[in-house]
């Protein structure tokens, strides 16, 4: 018996993960440094000196991690391709024929067993090579980036049909360039970040146009980009002041990659205002934020296909009535956020989980943007080091949400069409290391062989992927 129903019959569910995370071979059969491989080779820098150099020894094991897909019943598997495994300096002139092969080896173990791919292009693993002439502040890395997918297109386009062209680009933005502790650690909040994300859109759009032009009329895939998103939930719901400071939160976070995307090429007023050419009025250093041309607008109009992104949590936001310097992401945004104390905070990451959230969340995003096919791309919560196998906060917190998921798609009609749980197994989890663990599988990474195990939670997901909806 099923409280709302199921998810209809061609809901898509599956696992994500990505490159670094779980590849390891991080210098095998003539793959490049990567700006994390470099990173995190320095000492002090990742929680316990951690690095990705064999994370889960994905590179060497196609056919158990296909075996283990198999066994959750999932349709399909989200993960990411190394750049520099493919070009190892990030050009085209070189091209990496065993990191070609390990991809070609993993899409045909999949679709052999009816296992649908989603490939990121670029999962934040960027080719040192390619950070040396300037990474993502760089308007080269247009091109470069283009040539990249456009191989990728090519080589693998043929078995592929989902593409996200660039993970949570607002991270990339404001956590590289920015406050910059993830690499390649520029800090400059003044300018790097909007810079850098007028070209990750610009990289995006030429992707997107370069997939039209050439591959969609034989390969007929989608393709988008893919932002993260915490619900913003205003502090006092019936203050209009809170009201506009969440939705300004969400404008700053999705809006200003999705708006020009999914709306009319440009960047959300909001933004133009408070970090653009109006800046001036408001006594604010003036405009940070790069103009299109109505060319580019024109070009950048469009590029998605799909709604793709990733949540975990969400955030109380109430409007900042003093601004407190220096120059940060919260300061441009004039918002302030924090977290409910009475929402549970299990996840180690200190998120919380909130799974109303991604309900009112869904809904937003069909209000915004017009309701689009939607595909949760990552979403999970994140447990103590080591922990148990008996997971029942990753159940829990996977019911609910899902739940949450089911409502928004039974009862307010979003049009969502996929779920994907991050992650397929414990992995590389950034600055921290192997420590928080995201999995439905354990992997004991004090083994060399880093044997998975299915947790619970593995057993609890299938159970909802085979009933295509939460049993009770
Ligand atoms: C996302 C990344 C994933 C993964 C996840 C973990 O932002 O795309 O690669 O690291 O975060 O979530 P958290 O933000 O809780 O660390």
């Amino acid at each position: 018996m099923y409280f709302y129903g199921t998810f209809p019959e061609d809901f898509t569910w599956g696992v994500s993960s990505a490159a670094y995370q779980i590849e390891g071979g991080w210098d095998a059969d003539g793959k490049g440094p990567s700006i994390w491989d470099n990173f995190t080779h320095v000492p002090g820098n990742i929680k316990n000196n951690d690095t990705g150099d064999i994370a889960c020894d994905s590179y060497n094991k196609v056919e158990e991690d296909i075996y283990l897909l198999r066994a959750l019943g999932v349709k399909n598997y989200r993960f990411s391709l190394s750049w520099p495994r493919i070009f190892p300096n990030g050009r085209n002139n070189s091209i990496n024929s065993h990191g070609v092969d390990y991809y070609n080896r993993l899409i045909d173990g999949l679709v052999a067993n009816n296992i649908t791919p989603i490939i990121t292009l670029y999962h934040w693993d960027l080719p040192q090579a390619l950070q040396d002439i300037g990474g993502w502040e760089s308007s080269a890395l247009i091109d470069l980036f283009d040539s990249y997918a456009d191989f990728c297109f090519r080589t693998f386009g043929d078995r592929v049909k989902f593409w996200i062209t660039i993970n949570e680009p607002q991270v990339i933005a404001w956590a590289s360039y920015g406050s910059g502790e993830l690499p390649p650690n520029v800090k400059d909040p003044g300018s790097a970040p909007y810079k850098v994300a007028h070209i990750l859109l610009k990289a995006h759009a030429r992707v997107y146009h370069t997939y039209d032009d050439k591959y969609r009329a034989s390969q007929r895939g989608v393709i988008a980009l893919c932002p993260n998103i915490d619900w913003a939930e205003p502090k006092t719901p019936s203050d209009p002041k809170d009201i506009e400071a969440a939705d300004r939160y969400l404008q700053f976070l999705v809006g200003w990659f999705a708006h020009p995307v999914f709306k009319n090429g440009d960047y959300p007023e909001v933004m133009k205002w408070k970090v653009g050419n109006r800046s001036e009025l408001q006594n604010l250093p003036s405009s940070r934020l790069p103009v299109f041309t109505a060319e580019e607008r024109d070009y950048i109009r469009g590029t998605a296909d799909v709604f793709f992104f990733n949540t975990y949590t969400s955030k109380i936001v109430t409007h900042a009535t003093t601004r407190l310097s220096p120059i940060s992401y919260e300061y441009d945004q004039e918002v302030l956020t924090k977290v409910d104390s009475s929402w549970p905070s299990s996840a180690v990451t200190g998120h919380r989980a909130v799974a109303w959230g991604l309900r009112r969340l869904l809904n937003w995003i069909k209000e915004e943007y017009g309701n689009p096919p939607i595909y949760i791309i990552e979403n999970g919560v994140g447990l103590a080091t080591k922990s148990s196998i008996d997971d029942n906060t990753r159940i829990f917190y996977y019911k609910t949400y899902i739940d949450e998921a089911l409502k928004a798609y039974k009862l307010d009609g979003v049009n969502l069409k996929g779920y994907n749980a991050w992650s397929f197994m414990d992995n590389f989890e950034w600055l921290n290391g192997y420590d928080p663990t995201f999995g439905l599988h354990q992997v004991d990474f004090d083994n060399p062989n880093r044997p998975r195990t299915p947790k619970r939670s593995a057993v609890y997901y299938a159970e909802i992927i085979r009933n295509n909806g939460i049993p009770f």
